[in-house]
């Protein structure tokens, strides 16, 4: 089997085109971290020796912190059959998922179903696919048939990136599946292991053979140390997450009719009896143990006012940000004068808007002086050490209008806007939820999301990006499967 999941973390660049739901959660009183996620296990087949289905549920409640890595392991006694002795793009088992997302700045209201189809895949690491588009020709080279056999490239061919993020031992199996959302391709894998081979080390659980064979889930290249971040649509991964595995006994022929499919690829234990399916996974860390991990805290280091998975809570101006940082979070801090923003703003309305927004800004910023006339273009970053120059206004004007037009009903946003609303509160480029430092300028022009710790605070804000802030929280999970006598 092949389940679960992945290391590191978020936030995933992954999903689009999801179901908006409102309402689907209780309140929940506020507190220290939680991870408690449910394990299932079963057998469509009971019977010893039977080349059955397993399915494998993994949950994580909602409110729960969510995932860093999961393994799941596979009792010994079950025959997994190695990768190689299996055609390569046999389908061998099918996953069905609800995520829940956060998509452009907003709190955790998405729930997004996905489902794969799992195809046996290459494990000859020899023969590599990048993650990335290194061809160019405007696919992801793992999502398209270069060598025009009819099997995408990240089935038979491995991913480099695999042995950055799981390093040192191959699998013995490896099943992966393609599926387009929104005409992006996510890829999700499966990589089952040697029984005793660790990869989140439990002594005396995990280096035991008797524990059984890990299988490893890779959702895209999340936990790849190489991996690029680029701004992206989904903001936040958020609990509650749902995943339902089935792996095939028998492979089966392609959805179309074809041909193909009767291999074993899992068969029962020959003895009856009852056999234990283990998961170990690890919560993500909360440095402030205000409950909310450090990815979906954008006050990671200050306990929140409120509940960044709730639209607006303790987040007046709802621009992501909390309470708690927030260094604007009163929307009547701004003051929009005589200007109509009904049917839309024009040019002249903003640069009557940037004139009062700009005297109000020097009057509160330190050092920055009273500026003469703007014309409305191009805004940036503001350093206001020393006098505010027409230059610096023209780009708080940017921030500030942006900043109105967000919240004047009826006012769309004018001109170009190349950061700066006050969603993107630093104006680098990431939304302030993505952001692993929004109070801090860490974009695609600076050292774009670096976190040398890879505990979700970006090395510009970390106070110390070499030790990890807030711990990982374990969580041993069993599911026992009966094998009965014979059938
Ligand atoms: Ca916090
Ligand atoms: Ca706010
Ligand atoms: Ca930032
Ligand atoms: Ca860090």
């Amino acid at each position: 089997m092949r389940l679960k999941v992945t290391r590191a973390v978020l936030p995933p660049s992954l999903l689009i085109g999801a179901i908006v739901l409102t309402g689907v959660f209780a309140s929940r009183s506020d507190g220290a971290a939680t991870f408690d996620p449910q394990l299932s296990a079963s057998v469509t087949d009971a019977s010893a020796g039977a080349a059955s289905d397993v399915t494998v549920g993994f949950d994580v409640p909602a409110w729960d912190v969510n995932f860093a890595a999961v393994v799941i392991y596979i009792p010994a006694a079950w025959h997994v059959t190695p990768g190689g002795d299996i055609p390569i793009n046999a389908r061998v088992g099918e996953l069905n998922a609800e995520a829940t997302l956060g998509l452009i700045n907003g709190a955790c209201a998405t729930r997004l179903p996905v489902e794969f189809d799992m195809r046996n895949a290459s494990i000859d690491a020899n023969d590599t696919v990048s993650f990335l588009d290194a061809d160019g020709n405007g696919t992801q080279d793992f999502a398209e048939d270069g060598d025009g056999n009819g099997v995408l490239d990240g089935i038979d061919h491995y991913p480099d990136f695999i042995s950055r993020i799981v390093p040192g031992p191959q699998p013995i199996s490896r099943s992966a599946g393609i599926t387009f959302v929104a005409g992006i391709p996510i890829f999700l894998q499966f990589l089952v292991f040697e029984p005793a081979t660790v990869i989140i080390p439990i002594a005396g659980l995990t280096d035991n053979p008797a524990t059984g064979y890990p299988s490893v889930t890779l959702l895209q290249n999340i936990g790849d140390p190489a991996a690029t971040p680029v701004p992206f649509v989904i903001t936040d991964f958020c609990s509650p997450l749902s995943v339902v595995n089935v792996s095939y006994g028998m492979t089966r022929a392609d959805g179309g009719g074809g041909s193909g499919g009767g291999e074993v690829s899992l068969r029962n234990p020959a003895a009856a009896g009852t056999y234990t399916f283990t998961s170990v996974a690890l919560g993500q860390r909360d440095a402030d143990l205000d409950g909310y991990e450090n990815g979906l805290d954008t006050c990671p280091l200050a306990p929140n006012v409120g509940n960044p998975r709730e639209t607006g809570s303790g987040d007046a101006d709802n621009d992501g940000l909390d309470a708690a940082c927030d260094p604007n979070d009163s929307p009547s801090d701004v003051v929009f004068g005589d200007v109509e923003c009904n049917g839309g703003l024009s040019i002249g309305d903003a640069q009557k808007i940037a004139r009062k927004l700009i005297s109000l800004a020097v009057s509160q910023e330190p050092g920055c002086a009273e500026i003469g006339s703007v014309d409305g273009t191009i805004f940036g970053d503001v350093d206001c050490s020393g006098s505010l120059t027409i230059g610096d206004a023209q780009k708080v004007a940017r921030k500030l209008i942006n900043l109105a037009v967000t919240q004047e009903t009826g006012c769309t946003a004018i001109g170009h806007r190349e950061a700066g609303t006050n969603s993107d509160q630093d104006g680098d480029g990431y939304l302030n939820r993505q952001d692993n430092c929004p109070l801090v300028v860490n974009g695609e022009s600076e050292d774009n999301q670096r976190d040398v710790d890879m505990d979700q605070i970006g090395a510009a804000c970390d106070p110390d990006d070499t030790v990890p802030t807030g711990d990982l929280i374990p969580a041993v999970k069993t599911a026992d499967v009966q094998i009965g006598g014979g059938g």
